[in-house]
């Protein structure tokens, strides 16, 4: 069933696509699991993207139907709710960059464990992310960036938390289909993680499962 959601993703069969999600989901397949056949999927047309085998339309419509499947996956996530806050994360998509898909479950995720979490949007500039991280004081600030051009942003805001004495306080945790060990080490990120339950772990890392104060 899961190999039958990827086919039905690459082969741009939206109604299907969501109909074999849905039976999963309802039938108790575990939610990361579901997206994870998604993100399969998201590859493969983003190699055919690459190759001019397809478009920009081919992306909005692969891009939709991930879209409503996270949504529909969700509720889902949310029934393992831990109902103390571990602590608080700010999350962004790095400025130049309006993919959020990836975040956007990096967010659920970490909300359905308990965390306190801002979710800036996307394109978001360096200076809003550092702004905010002096006002909300997260334990954890999360990147997100499916474009090369992410990187530099990336660098930027852990260069500007560092200058502005906030690094001390804050872990980084960067994330987006691209990124590796070697961007983790250009941007000075203390982690990468490759998908939103690693987002989670890190963070629980990282705030010790304690509540935030301050
Ligand atoms: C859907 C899609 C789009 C949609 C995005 C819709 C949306 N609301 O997000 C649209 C059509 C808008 C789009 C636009 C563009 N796209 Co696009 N897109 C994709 C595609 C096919 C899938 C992305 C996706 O949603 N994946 C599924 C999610 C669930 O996966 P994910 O984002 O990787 O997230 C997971 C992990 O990475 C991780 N994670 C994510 N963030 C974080 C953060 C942290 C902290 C952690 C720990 C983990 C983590 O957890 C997530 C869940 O497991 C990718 C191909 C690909 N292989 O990814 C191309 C891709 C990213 N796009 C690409 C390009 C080139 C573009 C455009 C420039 C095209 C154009 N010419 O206009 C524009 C850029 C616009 C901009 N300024 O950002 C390229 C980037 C290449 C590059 N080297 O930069 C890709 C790789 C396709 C390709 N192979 O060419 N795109």
């Amino acid at each position: 069933m899961l190999q039958k959601l990827t086919t039905a993703i690459t082969e741009m069969n939206e109604k299907e696509a969501v109909a074999i999600a849905e039976k999963l989901l309802n039938n108790g397949t575990e939610p990361l699991e579901v997206i994870e056949a998604c993100q399969k999927a998201m590859e493969v047309i983003g190699r055919r993207f690459s190759a001019g085998e397809c478009f920009i339309p081919e992306l909005i419509l692969a891009g939709d139907m991930m879209k409503q499947i996270s949504e529909k996956a969700e509720p889902h996530l949310k029934q393992d709710v831990a109902v103390k806050k571990h602590g608080r994360v700010i999350i962004a998509t790095v400025e130049g960059d309006i993919h959020d898909i990836g975040k956007n479950i990096v967010v659920s995720m970490l909300d359905a464990n308990g965390f306190d979490v801002l979710d800036l949007g996307v394109d978001v500039p360096v200076a809003k992310i550092v702004e905010t991280a002096k006002e909300f004081k997260p334990s954890v600030v999360g990147l997100s960036g499916l474009l090369t051009l992410a990187f530099d942003p990336m660098k930027a805001v852990v260069a500007a938390l560092e200058e502005e004495g906030l690094r001390k306080n804050i872990k980084v945790m960067i994330g987006g289909g691209m990124i590796d060990e070697q961007v983790r080490q250009y941007t000075g990120a203390d982690t990468f993680g490759a998908n939103a339950m690693d987002a989670v772990i890190f963070a629980k890392k990282w705030t010790g499962g304690k509540q935030n104060v301050g």
